[in-house]
Formats: structure tokens, sequence, C-alpha cells
């Protein structure tokens, strides 16, 4: 195993530990296969010690090279891609909240949540399955959750993949989107039908689908309560005019995505 994927093992099992309907949903789709991982998506806060430049400098001392620039205006973020020099290990997506479009009140809680993690924290070699770095109260959950359900899912969970996504592209028994998400839905599960279940289509290279977040029990400073967790992606990528496989994410889509671990999306 190389140290690359001996991390994503890592971060799958953080992972898989508070989203039961993953481990299932790849065994599911895969058929007791591997399922290929398109990729992984991370969220932090753009203060200093955490920020996207702190995660580019981690993923590049690991073979990762910046890719793609996106910006979410509503929802106040900024994103990257990242992609491997071997093409074969998966993407990885990550957005930073611009703290400081923010009510003031918002603002001196994340500080204060900032202000207790060590300066080297993401030099850490476990920082991309770490968890929550901080203690928070549930009243203050609830504060963020109010002006921004990315901020207390951050505040909630901290550095862990919030989720996993599985290539369609690479799948032996599916082909479509459609296939996917109808096997899905008769197993039970629920889907994000936020801007419709498929975001995206073959002219952007992308299709996007993903479950609604599952439900896990947090340990806050002074209460535990049960708040989503993370979900499940299914992507499949269409080539582009060089007839490779798009490698890039849609902004349009991702916006929707994010929903994916709101309590009602
Ligand atoms: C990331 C959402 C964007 C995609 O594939 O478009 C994304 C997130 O929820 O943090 O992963
Ligand atoms: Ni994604």
């Amino acid at each position: 195993m190389t140290k690359v994927t001996k991390l994503f093992d890592n971060i799958w099992q953080q992972y898989i530990a508070v989203t039961p309907s993953a481990k299932n949903i790849h065994q599911l789709l895969g058929d007791g296969k591997d399922v290929v991982n398109d990729h992984v998506a991370y969220r932090t806060f753009n203060t200093g010690k955490v920020n996207l430049n702190k995660f580019s400098k981690h993923l590049e001392a690991m073979g990762y090279s910046e890719c793609g620039q996106y910006d979410f205006v509503a929802k106040k973020l900024t994103a990257k891609h990242f992609e491997h020099q071997d093409a074969s290990m998966p993407k990885v997506f990550v957005s930073e909240l611009r703290v400081e479009e923010f009510s003031p009140t918002v603002q001196n809680i994340i500080h204060t949540l900032v202000d207790q993690l060590p300066e080297n924290i993401s030099e850490q070699p476990n920082f991309l399955y770490s968890g929550r770095p901080w203690k928070i109260s549930f009243e203050d959950y609830q504060t963020l959750l109010a002006e921004s359900e990315y901020a207390a899912w951050l505040a909630a969970w901290g550095y862990r993949a919030n989720h996993f996504t599985v290539s369609i592209n690479h799948l032996d028994n599916y082909h479509c989107i459609t296939d996917v998400n109808n096997r899905l839905k008769q197993s039970g599960y629920v889907l994000n039908s936020n801007g419709g279940e498929i975001k995206g289509n073959n002219v952007v290279k992308l299709e996007q689908s993903s479950t609604l977040a599952d439900k896990a029990f947090v340990e806050f400073s002074d209460k535990k309560a049960e708040i989503p967790s993370c979900f499940y992606e299914f992507a499949k990528r269409y080539p582009s005019a060089n007839g490779e496989l798009y490698t890039g994410f849609v902004a349009e889509s991702a916006d929707k995505i994010f929903e994916s671990t709101n309590a009602v999306a």
C-alpha cells in the first residue's frame, strides 16, 4: 500500500464510522468488487491556521497540485480542487468559508474555535482525518446554523471527508446515473433532490447525485445531540475535446451538493 492509499484508507474508516449508509451502498453498487473513489471533499474556515492555502501545502507535500478554482457567492465560499500526479488517486475538493462576510456574532464564535488550535495543526500527518480539534457548545452550534449550515457542520465535525464519491464510469453493473439513483431509491436511500436528483449533464461533462447525509450523535461541551453527518456522492464523467475524461468540477452543481448535509435539503 502506498502512503497515499493508506491515507485514504484512514479517511474512509473515519468516514464510515459516522456514515454507515456509505459502507452499505459501497457493497451494493460494487457487487463484491472494489469501487473507484472519484473524490473526497473537505470544508474549512479561511482563518490563517487552517485556511485553503494550508490544505494546499498539506496536499502538495503528498503529490497533489492545484487545478480548478470555484466561487460560491451566496454561501460565501471559495474552493479549489486538487489532482494527484498518479491520476488513479482520488481528486480532493476543498472549500473555505469567508468568515469576514458573516455577522460579528458568528465571526466571534469561529475565532474562538480556531484560537484553540496549535499553529502547526495542518502539518500533522493525520490532519485530514483528525476530526474536530476544538470544543464547541450546542448553543454556539445552533447560532452558527442560523447563518450558515456549512459553518455549523464544520464546527461540529472538523477535519474529515464530508463525502466520498462513487465513480460510475468504473462500475461494472451500472452505466448511467439514473440506474444508480433508481437502485438506491429501491433500497430505501434518500437522495438530495435539491435542484433535481441529477446535477449537471454531458454538456458540462459531469453528472452528479448524492444521498442526504446520515445522522449521528455528537458530544458538544454542554450536551449530546444527533445532527447530519456525512453523505455519499455518485459521479459520471464525460470526455473533453481531447478525448480524456473531464477532471474538473461544476460550480452550479457543487452549490447543490453542499446542501446534502442540510437537516432538510
Ligand atoms: C463539497 C460540495 C462540492 C462536488 O462534487 O461538486 C462537491 C462539500 O459539500 O463540501 O463535492
Ligand atoms: Ni463532491
